[in-house]
Order: C-alpha cells, then structure tokens, then sequence
C-alpha cells in the first residue's frame, strides 16, 4: 500500500490512523504541497482532482479519505469497523458524510481560513463548525461512539479535524461530550496523533 500523504492534512491524518489501527504499515509517499505538486502530473495522473490523500494498492488507485477508509475496512475484512448489515452500514456511512460535509465546510475550512490563509469565510466557517458540534455533543451526550456501541470509521473520519480545530478558533472544548469522545478515540489500540508542526 502506497499512500501519498501530507502530514498536516486531516484527510491524509484519517487514512494513516486506521491503517495503524489494523497494524498496516502503508509506504508514504509525502508530498510537497506548499509547492503544488499535488496540482501536477504525476501526482494528477492519480487524482485528476489534485488533491491528497490517494492510495494505491497495486493496480487500484482510490482518492478520497472516506472512500479509502471503506476501501481499507472491505479489503482487511474489518467489518467491526465497518459493517455490511444494512442499518449498521448506514449508520456508519452517515458520519462519514458528516465527516465530508459538515466537518469539512465547518472545522476544516475554519483552520484553512486561520492558518494556512485560504480565501474562505472564517467567521462562516466558525458558525458551521458551532453548529455541527452542537448536534454532536447531543449526540454523545447518550452514545459512547458516533454509529454503534463501539468504535467505527464514523469516529476515525470524523475525530482528525475536530482534533486540530482550535488552529481554526474553534474551541472544541466548550463541548463536554466531544471532548470525552475525543479523549476514547485516542485511547483506541493503534492510535497515532498528527504529528505536530
Ligand atoms: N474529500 C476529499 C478532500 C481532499 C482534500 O481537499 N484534500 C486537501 C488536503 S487536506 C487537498 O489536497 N487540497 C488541495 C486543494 O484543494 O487544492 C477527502 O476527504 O480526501
């Protein structure tokens, strides 16, 4: 498994931790970002889209943070992580979908606005990141996990960027019970952090 990765991405962040949980070790292939690399050839041979994470697995290229984690869970057999009965697989899949909306418009583009000097609307992104967070903090407020009595890839897509969220102004803190989820998905065995930087 090759992954081309960004240490600082989120995205990337997700794909790294869940193959740590199931103890792969993929080759990482960092790419540089700040050089836009990633915005040519051969790196938009992969992903026409130009953007990171991508993982190739022999033959197979898949872009895509939440489609390589799925990818990842059908390929390992992990289907504690990822069920295919059809409730269970839904409700996993719906975070995801937060994970690549919600959290994506809110958390990630408020720290891309903060930090790294995107043209987005920080002060939109904020409210966003507010809203999501409410719902999630209800949410954990009765649930232990996002989608089931136990740990899937609702968590592992949606921790990474609530975990650097402050670099955005968000204050994740101010919510109890996403704090306390957070604090159990970095005790899952195989848990590694973003590096820092
Ligand atoms: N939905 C994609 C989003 C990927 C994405 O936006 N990645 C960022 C790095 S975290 C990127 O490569 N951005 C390049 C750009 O937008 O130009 C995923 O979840 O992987």
């Amino acid at each position: 498994l090759k992954l081309y990765d960004l240490d600082i991405s989120g995205n990337c962040h997700k794909v790294r931790l869940f193959l740590s949980i199931l103890g792969k070790e993929p080759e990482l292939v960092p790419v540089d970002f700040m050089g836009g690399e990633h915005k040519r050839p051969p790196i938009t041979d992969l992903n026409p889209f130009g953007e990171l994470p991508i993982l190739v697995d022999g033959d197979v290229v898949i872009r895509d943070s939440q489609v390589i984690l799925i990818y990842l869970a059908r390929k390992f057999n992990a289907t504690g992580w990822l069920p295919i009965e059809a409730e269970e697989m839904a409700r996993v899949l719906e975070w995801l979908a937060v994970a690549e909306n919600e959290i994506a418009r809110g958390p990630n583009d408020a720290r891309l606005a903060q930090r790294f000097d995107y043209k987005l609307d920080a002060e939109a992104a904020r409210e966003k990141s507010d809203r999501v967070l409410t719902i999630m903090d209800a949410h954990l407020a009765d649930n232990e996990w996002l989608a089931l009595g136990r740990a899937t890839l609702a968590d592992i897509a949606c921790y990474p960027y609530l975990a650097v969220a402050s670099e955005g102004g968000v204050n994740v803190s101010s919510y109890p019970h996403v704090s306390a989820w957070m604090k159990r998905v970095e005790a899952l065995p195989g848990f590694v952090p973003m590096p820092a930087g």
